[in-house]
């Protein structure tokens, strides 16, 4: 098979040898000081149920360090008024920080401008805006949206409503199995001119799959397929460069990469943002309104209708600097080494079924434990303290096709350590002793 994957099959193989060869020591030092880290959450430092908190549940949000709850403050205290419509001096702040956000953004993802960046409220609404602006406008009958089966309820049901609109129809590329690939034989053959956009999952929430969604873009571009990728666990965890992967469109949420709830982006490139109309209309996104006409802003304004979520390109501006200046390399050779620990140590207890790839996955582990419900596991471990998340996960199609209503899933970020997953196996391991003994 003649792949990219094959590459990034190598590749991988290379990556695990290499993290053997670091021997995972505990706390990983060698890649940065986590207690010195922790110092800024200091949420971390509790107990929960008479147990010392550990917290897995990074994928369904992160935990804030101080600096972007202390710059959310700062806001409130000392500037806070509308942005973009007064031109006194608060007005003025504001503006200016919601703006210089935005070209944090760009950075953040090397956008060539940062009139590509629209901020949304999460990768939901990134995602419903490309269906429903883009879509609606783009798609007829015959036309084909190609998506993977690993995809997010947010990346599926804004494309079934806007297939149902348009009359496009869509497909899905095929995994392998419980190890989590994506079939790319399959993918190939699915990529055929009918198809109008490819929309995938960069790091998938339910397996842990890093997909080689460079590749995968490059390929559907050479047959001028619009591309869009969900970038929701990848973007605080591994360096992204939309200019490198050279997709169209790209989304992801300030609230698991250390900022707040309620603020997320959207990427897209200029030429095509251009082209797309509003998605939501009112104030902010208008040049002129007549009773019976309205001319709308050029991108990005003409997306962000109303008074926006002004605190929160603040504090995600802070954050995005958080995680720089830790190195969001070093941040995804950690989660990566500490999902592969996870994920190995999971392996020892029998009657385990672990779900994604057995190696070079994105940092969490999804698994479910013989004639136990994930709820169960869920529920149990946190009353030693460890915070997990059981459930469909939002990929219900994906629970259907492994054949499993729900998993629990452990999920980690920079502020975790080996110490606690130790700490979380043990647990594992009592609960299967509990409800089998
Ligand atoms: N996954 C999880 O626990 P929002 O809710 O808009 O911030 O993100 C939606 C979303 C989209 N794509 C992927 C790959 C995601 O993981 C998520 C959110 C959470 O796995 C909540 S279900």
């Amino acid at each position: 098979m003649n792949t990219p994957y094959k590459n990034l099959e190598e590749h991988n193989k290379i990556l695990h040898q290499q993290n053997e060869l670091k021997q995972i020591q505990k706390s990983n030092p060698t890649l940065f000081d986590i207690a010195v880290i922790r110092k800024d959450f200091p949420i971390l430092n509790q107990t929960v149920n008479g147990n010392r908190l550990i917290y897995f549940d990074n994928a369904a949000t992160s935990q804030k360090p101080i600096q972007v709850i202390e710059a959310i403050r700062n806001y409130y205290l000392n500037d806070n008024a509308n942005v973009h419509r007064g031109i006194h001096t608060l007005s003025n702040r504001a503006t200016v920080a919601f703006e210089k956000a935005r070209e944090r953004v760009a950075s953040f993802i090397n956008a060539k401008s940062s009139d590509e960046i629209i901020f949304t409220r999460g990768t939901t609404e990134s995602i419903n805006l490309v269906a429903n602006s883009w879509g609606l406008k783009n798609l007829k009958p015959g036309d084909k949206i190609l998506l993977t089966e690993m995809e997010h309820h947010s990346n599926i049901v804004p494309w079934q409503i806007v297939a149902e609109r348009t009359g496009a129809e869509i497909v899905y590329v095929p995994i392998t199995g419980d190890d989590g690939y994506l079939d790319l034989e399959a993918f190939e053959r699915l990529l055929t001119p009918q198809v109008k956009i490819f929309s995938i999952v960069h790091i998938s929430n339910s397996l842990g799959t890093i997909n080689p969604v460079k590749e995968l873009c490059h390929k559907a571009k050479t047959l001028g397929i619009v591309t869009l990728v969900d970038a929701a666990q990848s973007a605080g965890h591994c360096p992204i460069d939309v200019s490198e992967i050279d997709c169209d469109f790209l989304t992801f949420s300030g609230h698991k990469i250390c900022g707040p709830t309620g603020i997320g982006v959207l990427y897209g490139k200029y030429k095509i943002l251009e082209t797309m109309p509003p998605y939501q209309s009112g104030g902010e996104m208008i040049l002129n309104v007549d009773y019976y006409k309205t001319a709308f802003k050029k991108p990005p304004h003409r997306f962000e209708a109303g008074t926006p979520d002004i605190s929160g390109p603040i504090g995600l501006h802070t954050a995005m600097d958080y995680l720089d200046s830790i190195g969001r390399d070093l941040i995804f050779e950690h989660d990566k080494i500490l999902a592969q620990y996870a994920y190995d140590r999971l392996k020892e207890i029998s009657g385990i079924r672990i779900f994604g790839p057995p190696m070079n996955r994105g940092g969490l582990v999804s698994f479910a434990l013989k004639d136990i419900h994930a709820h169960d596991v869920v529920t149990v471990a946190d009353q030693f303290g460890v915070a997990l998340r059981g459930g469909h996960h939002c990929t219900q199609p994906l629970m259907k096709k492994l054949g499993v209503e729900s998993t629990a899933r452990a999920s980690f970020y920079f502020y975790n350590t080996t110490e606690e997953a130790d700490r979380f196996i043990n647990v594992i391991k009592e609960i299967q002793k509990f409800f089998t003994s």
